[in-house]
């Protein structure tokens, strides 16, 4: 007899199920009688889509009779598992669509499902979306050409104006061949930003870290490499001229340590005043680009901010150049608030626009932690508050751009370089903005 009732507990868990699962209906639930435990379990949620962000839904768990036993959320269907914690959970999608969204009990007979379907609209309006919390300044991601589709599309267009080539707009990228020019990966990124009406910034036409290896062991006279080089920066300047807004002319030129200039094949070919010459010829291939010297360390390393603010101030007076770029590659911890604050003080005093480029934020310098801790993410949020919160406070005419460097922690450049893991960047693997993200939102309010 008990096996027969068991079977037919079995049979209508299958028939909810299947009810549930076919449904939409916001009033559904499920109700079945727990006998161990004799009492009746009934699972149910309420789900709302939040007003001020209508990506963002938030589920409450209303089951009752469910103490004690383990449940989980599923945001789309069959999708990642959610621990279904104490309180309402809120799930921010990335694209327009129709959602199944899941709550599973696993219940002592069988696992009891309650789904309901979510609608985020194509016309949602997201007031949280960075560029539209930005005043004054573009939003800016560093994007790769084989990332500006499907979700990576979605988040773009969603949430940023303005883009870097995280590495295909590089000279070794682009001039892999002497005499022959690849503009393959480098169109696709600026004809996907002209035609989303996004600013493209240039990065970047003269760095010691992309130099092709056919030019690194160049045997014609100096002359001649200068030449190459004027003529590699008047070519891909002009290609891109009233699309590509502002260039990194030239990047990271200063050594660390002795604040001297780097010894790259520039200097050693062209001169002590290779780096003027870089401007000229940018300056005379493209006069409305907006040009930039772009480098890391400038905040917290005095000598190197003010060696970077001594090539700055002999290009300005020779007006080759409107811009800073401060690479902000930084910690959770470090550096302080007044460290940053230093290098837009000293960009925002001669005149210059300032763009915070290359935005990531370690939690992992020290590799203490093996995941993303609550605290770490924290920490990361509070450091990504403080950022935008300086970069707000710049005078409009100063402001230029806030560029994070990469979407989500898995595209980030940081696990590789540093050889431990971290999670720099500002979004999960599903899309889903991540707590640094809404970091960002506080600090431009
Ligand atoms: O993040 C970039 C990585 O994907 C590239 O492989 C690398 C070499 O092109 O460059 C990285 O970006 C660098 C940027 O261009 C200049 N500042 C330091 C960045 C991190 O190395």
């Amino acid at each position: 007899m008990k096996n027969l009732i068991n079977y037919l507990k079995i049979f209508l868990l299958i028939i909810f199920s299947l009810i549930v699962s076919c449904g939409s209906d916001d009033d559904l639930n499920v109700t079945v009688i727990d006998e161990e435990r004799e009492i009746p379990i009934s699972v149910d949620f309420e789900v709302t889509i939040s007003e001020t962000n209508t990506f963002e839904i938030t589920v409450n768990n209303t089951s009752t009779g469910t103490n004690g036993l383990i449940s989980y959320w599923q945001f789309t269907e069959n999708g990642e598992r959610v621990a279904d914690n104490d309180g309402p959970e809120t799930h921010v999608y990335a694209v327009a669509g129709d959602y199944l969204v899941t709550l599973t009990v696993e219940a002592p007979d069988a696992d009891i499902t309650v789904s309901k379907t979510v609608t985020i609209a194509e016309t949602s309006t997201d007031n949280t979306a960075l560029k539209n919390a930005a005043n004054g300044f573009s939003m800016g991601m560093a994007v790769r050409s084989n990332r500006l589709s499907g979700s990576h599309n979605a988040v773009l267009v969603r949430e940023f104006n303005s883009l870097t080539a995280e590495f295909e707009m590089k000279m070794d990228q682009i001039y892999k061949t002497e005499g022959s020019l690849d503009f393959t990966a480098s169109d696709i990124i600026v004809d996907y930003g002209v035609a989303n009406n996004m600013d493209v910034h240039g990065h970047t036409l003269v760095w010691h870290n992309s130099i092709p290896s056919w030019m690194n062991n160049f045997s014609g006279t100096d002359e001649e490499f200068e030449t190459l080089v004027e003529d590699y920066i008047t070519t891909v300047m002009q290609r891109y001229a009233g699309k590509v807004r502002s260039w990194d002319v030239v990047n990271e030129a200063i050594e660390d340590g002795s604040n001297a200039l780097r010894n790259s094949i520039f200097r050693q070919k062209m001169g002590d005043n290779y780096i003027e010459k870089c401007y000229q010829y940018a300056r005379a291939a493209d006069p409305n680009a907006i040009l930039f010297y772009n480098d890391y360390n400038v905040t917290f390393d005095t000598g190197k901010q003010n060696a970077m603010f001594a090539i700055v101030d002999n290009l300005q007076s020779k007006n080759l150049i409107d811009g800073v770029g401060a690479q902000m590659h930084i910690s959770f911890n470090f550096p302080t608030r007044t460290q940053i604050q230093s290098v837009v003080d000293g960009t925002v005093s001669r005149g210059l626009k300032m763009h915070f480029a290359e935005l990531d934020i370690r939690v992992n310098p020290n590799n203490d932690i093996t995941s993303l801790t609550q605290q770490r993410a924290i920490a990361q949020q509070n450091k990504a508050k403080e950022v935008a919160e300086i970069y707000n406070a710049i005078p409009d005419e100063n402001k230029f751009a806030l560029t994070l460097w990469g979407m989500r922690d898995s595209e980030s450049w940081l696990p590789e370089f540093w050889g431990q893991p971290d999670w720099g960047l500002f979004y999960n693997e599903d899309f889903s903005p991540k707590r640094s993200h809404e970091g960002l939102l506080e600090g431009m309010e």
